[in-house]
């Protein structure tokens, strides 16, 4: 009987050592396992817009959000960020980083370096707030700006963890990994028909012209024009110092706002810095075999929101010269010959009609070319 009990006890120590033994292991394991999964914690990254369709020239913004799955735990927080954004640098030129506070959480930014060859821009930001209130769940890491330089498609991503240097550091000892996925990943389509611009709210002209001589700057991609739309009754409305901007394919685009200028019967006259005037009467210009154009009786209708003008078939002529009369005459060519090979910056801002910073022969015979066949278009 006594061995019988004797028996039983071993039976039971034997039971609970297992059963001990079990749950150690189980809790090691558990710690174990709790410990890997904490130390690859994946941070998702979206993208927003997932799809965007731009004007040539056109400036557009892209947000670049950060996900953590757990939301409760302060020590899963994400307190610096450094990542790597590519895109497409034949068809997309990074223009700047956002501003914007709800993009600003990691609100110092330590490092930004772009590589517009390489297409590339990487971006570190840290925060150096308390941890409670380091940012986490779903937030906006960084607002980007692009501008489209070229027609096509292009796409934006994250550069993969694997391939370059990515690193998301929290408050404590949680160290996390980088998950790309679709939404990772920006398609850009660049039509350079459409001169939608991003800013362009409420009723807009977008003008899309060229200026003669130039098919490439070196001095500056911005030139201000003069803009003067006719109504039907022939009474002007001027837009003095419009900004246009210069698109590598070659020509410009600018805009002007109408305010309450809508209806039918409207031409419209562009005049250059350093050009005669031109006068249109269509929104798409159809020049003759010999390249010329010109009208009398405008036939533009103006509509609420934004009209495209696409006066690019022919460019506005060189040939008025500051101070502007309205006319190419030897007093523009006397001003330019004063500022021949003179590369003081009155001289380039007066003279350099080809806008590659120097006056040369170059200049002058623009200028000279056009004496015996342009005049300007008034009215
Ligand atoms: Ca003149
Ligand atoms: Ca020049």
């Amino acid at each position: 009987m006594i061995n019988k009990n004797h028996k039983f006890v071993k039976l039971i120590i034997v039971l609970l050592t297992t059963l001990a033994t079990l749950i150690i292991m189980l809790l090691i394991t558990n710690k174990y396992l709790y410990r890997s999964k904490a130390s690859q914690i994946p941070v998702d990254v979206y993208l927003n817009p997932l799809q965007k369709s731009v004007g040539l020239n056109e400036t557009f913004k892209v947000s670049v959000f950060l996900a953590l799955p757990d939301t409760e735990n302060f020590e899963s927080a994400i307190s610096a960020a450094y990542l790597t954004i590519k895109y497409d640098p034949q068809i997309l030129r990074f223009s700047y980083l956002e501003k914007s506070a709800d993009c600003n959480l990691l609100e110092k930014q330590v490092f930004l370096r772009q590589n517009q060859s390489r297409g590339e821009v990487s971006l570190a930001k840290v925060s150096l707030k308390r941890k409670e209130e380091l940012p986490r769940a779903v937030f906006c890491f960084a607002q980007l700006s692009f501008t489209a330089v070229k027609s096509g498609t292009a796409q934006i991503n994250i550069v993969p963890q694997n391939q370059k240097e990515i690193n998301i550091v929290g408050p404590g000892p949680t160290t996390y990994s980088l998950n790309l996925s679709a939404k990772s990943v920006v398609n850009i389509k660049v039509d350079e028909n459409n001169l939608t611009l991003t800013d362009a709210s409420g009723n807009n002209l977008i003008i899309k012209f060229k200026l003669q001589g130039i098919s490439s700057t070196t001095r500056t991609n911005k030139t201000k024009i003069s803009v003067t739309i006719y109504n039907s009754a022939n009474e002007p409305t001027e837009f003095k110092n419009v900004i246009a901007t210069f698109n590598p394919l070659g020509f410009f685009v600018a805009k002007v706002p109408l305010g309450q200028l809508s209806g039918t019967g409207y031409s419209i006259a562009l005049k250059g810095p350093y050009h005669l005037q031109k006068k249109f009467c269509e929104l798409e210009t159809k020049v003759s075999l010999s390249g010329s154009y010109s009208c009398n009786k405008g036939d533009i209708t103006l509509q609420p929101g934004n009209n495209n003008a696409y006066f690019d078939k022919l460019a506005l002529p060189v040939g008025d010269l500051t101070p502007q009369d309205g006319l190419l005459t030897t007093k523009d060519v006397v001003i330019l010959e004063d500022c021949l090979e003179n590369n003081d910056s009155s001289c380039i801002t007066t003279t350099d009609v080809n806008y590659d910073g120097k006056v040369d022969i170059k200049d002058k015979e623009l200028l000279i070319n056009n004496m015996r066949n342009e005049y300007e278009d008034v009215r």
